[in-house]
């Protein structure tokens, strides 16, 4: 008895260390897995030759759901990436959407399937659309919090973007112009250790990402990107920080891109099977997992059924989106011209 009530006090103190109640962690858990199970599928559907195209988060779920899990949902902008699966999970984008999306069915609700899969972008949750020119999102981030001051709005944008994506222009003349101006923008760097086949070491001079703040007076900080919570806890104090006029913010999120590039990239040409096994067994959603259960937060039955609850959802949206329709050929004009 004595043992069991030591074991609910320090549970219960563990979640006032993590700064996310119950219910919050079990979201963080359902959020990594359904980002995880949906990109499985959408990679079986693309050997299937069902999909064209898949470009998959597995290995950055936690550093994805732990940032935008410190946002205020439909109040923050966030210029995403294209592998923020888990960011647009958090922002309330469920499973059939995220199939329209790779199926470019006609109600894709981020491009109506106009644009590749994994282009996102939704007007009511805030989440800016985007090019496949890497790094141009952090440009429309300055802008966006540049208006945000301007009218008193006390948003934060949240902006990511790969590390070999710090080696472009944008990226620099965004953070220049943030930190000049005190932007309330968060940069939040995946550092998944290749640009494709480039390793960090041939990407950039530097080891941490986080380095590169200090050439614009700009505060930084280096997180796990393995673990959800680190990640929520030192995104939330930038947050808040942002939001209080404190200026911009750069976080280097390190993790490790376990799949290759894209469905069209063979990674056996660049890294070893060695590499990636040792990378395997430090997966995010197995430490999560683990920690969770071993610090006593949730038994094994409630973790079990959450993935009961999304390997249902996922199958269920893989049937559903599959029998929806294909954008009509006339409607390909649509949202380009005012009037056609
Ligand atoms: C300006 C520009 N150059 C090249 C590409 C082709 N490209 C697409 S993704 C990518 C790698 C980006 O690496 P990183 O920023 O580390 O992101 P990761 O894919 O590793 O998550 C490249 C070179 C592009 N989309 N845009
Ligand atoms: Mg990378």
């Amino acid at each position: 008895m004595t043992a069991v009530r030591s074991r609910r006090e320090r549970s219960k103190q563990l979640i006032d260390e993590y700064l996310l109640s119950e219910h919050q962690l079990a979201q963080m858990y359902y959020y990594m897995l359904l980002a995880r199970r949906l990109n499985e599928r959408m990679l079986a559907l693309n050997r299937q030759g069902r999909a064209p195209f898949v470009i998959a988060g597995a290995g950055q779920e936690a550093a994805q759901v732990g940032a935008a899990m410190a946002l205020k949902k439909g109040t923050d902008y966030v210029a995403p990436y294209y592998r923020d699966l888990g960011v647009n999970l958090v922002l309330g984008m469920d499973a059939r959407e995220a199939m329209l999306n790779l199926l470019a069915k006609r109600d894709d609700p981020n491009s109506y399937g106009r644009q590749m899969p994994a282009h996102w972008g939704h007007r009511e949750r805030r989440v800016v659309t985007q090019s496949s020119v890497v790094t141009t999102q952090f440009l429309h981030a300055a802008g966006i919090a540049l208006a945000a001051k301007m009218r008193k709005d006390p948003i934060v944008v949240l902006a990511s973007c790969g590390e070999g994506s710090t080696s472009r222009g944008d990226f620099h003349e965004a953070l220049n112009f943030a930190a000049i101006h005190r932007l309330p923008v968060i940069f939040f760097v995946e550092n998944n250790g290749y640009a494709i086949s480039e390793r960090t070491d041939k990407e950039m001079p530097l080891e941490h990402v986080a380095d590169r703040a200090r050439g614009y007076g700009m505060q930084s900080a280096v997180v796990d990107g393995l673990d959800a919570i680190a990640t929520y806890q030192t995104v939330a104090p930038a947050v808040a920080q942002a939001r209080n006029g404190g200026g911009p913010f750069l976080i280097e999120a390190k993790c490790y891109r376990l799949w290759p590039h894209s469905s069209d990239d063979d990674d056996t040409r660049y890294r070893t099977k060695k590499e990636l096994q040792e990378w395997a067994r430090k997966d995010p959603l197995k430490q999560f997992r683990q920690r969770v259960e071993d610090d006593h937060i949730f038994p094994p039955s409630e973790l079990d059924e959450i993935e009961g609850r999304v390997e249902e959802e996922v199958r269920d949206a893989v049937e559903w989106a599959m029998q929806q329709p294909d954008p009509a050929p006339e409607d390909a004009l649509g949202f380009v011209y005012k009037e056609l």
